[in-house]
C-alpha cells in the first residue's frame, strides 16, 4: 500500500470504469481513503466512504471534498457518444458543467490534481483514420466528441491559466469483464463476450468491417494511475493524451471468439451507432504518452479475447 497522503474523490464511480478504478485506487491507497461517489449505488461499495453526487451541483462537490479532506479527484461522470446524440442539451451540460465544477474546486485550490479523460470521439471525419497522431484535424461530429475536445481546450486553459494540475487520456473503447459499459458505440465489445458465453450468437449494431481502436480495462486502468503519478514536468500535454492499445472490427474479434467457441455465429444489423463509428479513426499513435510518461499496453487480441471468456465463464 502507498503511504503518501492522497485522499482521493472518484466522481462516476458506478460506471464501466469507474467500479474497476475504485477497486485499483483502494489496494492502492487503503478503502477508506478513497471515497466513491455517483447518483445512487452505495451498495456496490460496501468497503468505501460512498457519497450520493449530482457532478451538476458544485455546493454539494464542495461539501464533499471539505467533509473527506479531497486532494485527488478522478472525474468520469459524463455522458457517452450514444446517448449524447439522442439527449444532445443535457449531454453537452453534464459533460461541460461538471467538469467546469472540478476544474474550479482545483483554481481555488481545494483540490491538488484531476483526472478527466478525453476520448478518440474528439476526432472526426476529417480526421486522418489510420495511424491518427495526436496532433491532427479535429472536427467531432458528436455531442459527445464536441464537448469532450471543447472539455480538453478548457483543461489546457486551466493549466496554462491558474496552473491547474489536471491530466488526461483520450480512451479508446474499453473492455473489461467486471462492469458494463454506458451508452457508447463501442459498447458492442463488450456485449459480444456476455453473448457468446449465454447464447453462442450476436447480433452487432456496426458492420462486420468496422475497425476501432480499442483497449483492455486492464491497460486503461493502468495508464490512469501512470499519468496520475507521473511528476508534473513529465505532463508536456494538458489537453489530453493519445492512448493506443489494439484495434480490431467485429469481424475479426468474432474470429477470435470463434477459436474458443467454435459454433459461436455473428450477424449485422447497424443502427445509428454506425455512422458514430465511421467518423472515428481506426488506430492511433501514442508515441507522445509513450516518451513523456513511459506508457505501453500489455494486451493483444488473443490476449484480450482469452481473459475475457476465462473471466465471465468463472462470474
Ligand atoms: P459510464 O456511463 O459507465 O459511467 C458513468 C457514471 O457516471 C455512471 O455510473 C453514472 O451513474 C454516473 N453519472 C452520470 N451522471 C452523473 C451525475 N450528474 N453526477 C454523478 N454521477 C453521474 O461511463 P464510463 O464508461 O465509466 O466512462 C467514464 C468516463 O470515461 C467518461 O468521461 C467517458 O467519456 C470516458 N471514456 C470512457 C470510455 C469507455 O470506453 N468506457 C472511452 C473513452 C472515454
Ligand atoms: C463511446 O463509445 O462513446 C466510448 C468512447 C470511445 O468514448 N466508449
Amino acid at each position: 500500500m502507498i503511504t503518501d497522503i492522497q485522499k482521493i474523490l472518484i466522481i462516476g464511480a458506478g460506471g464501466q470504469i469507474g467500479v474497476e478504478l475504485t477497486a485499483k485506487l483502494s489496494e492502492m491507497y487503503g478503502s477508506s481513503n478513497v471515497v466513491a461517489s455517483d447518483l445512487k449505488g452505495a451498495s456496490a461499495f460496501p468497503n468505501n466512504p460512498f457519497e450520493i453526487l449530482d457532478a451538476l451541483d458544485k455546493k454539494a462537490l464542495f461539501e464533499i471534498v471539505k467533509k473527506h479532506g479531497i486532494t485527488h479527484v478522478y472525474h468520469l461522470a459524463a455522458m457517452l457518444s450514444a446517448t449524447g446524440e439522442q439527449n444532445p442539451m443535457f449531454a453537452w451540460k453534464l459533460n461541460m458543467e461538471s467538469l467546469f465544477n472540478v476544474l474550479e474546486l482545483a483554481k481555488e485550490k481545494h483540490i491538488s490534481r484531476i483526472f478527466w479523460p478525453s476520448s478518440i470521439a474528439v476526432f472526426g471525419p476529417t480526421t486522418p483514420t489510420v495511424g491518427t497522431p495526436q496532433y491532427t484535424i479535429m472536427e467531432p461530429s458528436t455531442v459527445y466528441g464536441i464537448s469532450k475536445q471543447a472539455g480538453e481546450r478548457w483543461c489546457e486553459w486551466y493549466f496554462n491559466k491558474h496552473n491547474v494540475d489536471v491530466r488526461s487520456i483520450r480512451y479508446p473503447g474499453l473492455i473489461g469483464w467486471k462492469s458494463a459499459p454506458g451508452g457508447g458505440t463501442t459498447d458492442y465489445a463488450v456485449h459480444i463476450f456476455h453473448e457468446a458465453l449465454k447464447t453462442g450468437t450476436y447480433e452487432c449494431f456496426l458492420n462486420e468491417n468496422t475497425v476501432l481502436p480499442m483497449m483492455h480495462m486492464e491497460d486503461a486502468i493502468k495508464a490512469t494511475i501512470e499519468i496520475m503519478h507521473a511528476p508534473s514536468e513529465q505532463i508536456k500535454i494538458r489537453s489530453s493524451y493519445n492512448l493506443s492499445g489494439i484495434s480490431f472490427s467485429p469481424k475479426e474479434i468474432a474470429n477470435e471468439i470463434k477459436k474458443h467457441i467454435p459454433g459461436f455465429s455473428i450477424s449485422y444489423k447497424p443502427d445509428f451507432r454506425q455512422a458514430i463509428a465511421d467518423s472515428w479513426p481506426k488506430s492511433i499513435v501514442d508515441k507522445e504518452a509513450r516518451e513523456h510518461w513511459g506508457w505501453s499496453a500489455t494486451y493483444d487480441i488473443p490476449k484480450l479475447v482469452e481473459n475475457m471468456l476465462d473471466n465471465l465463464k468463472k462470474k
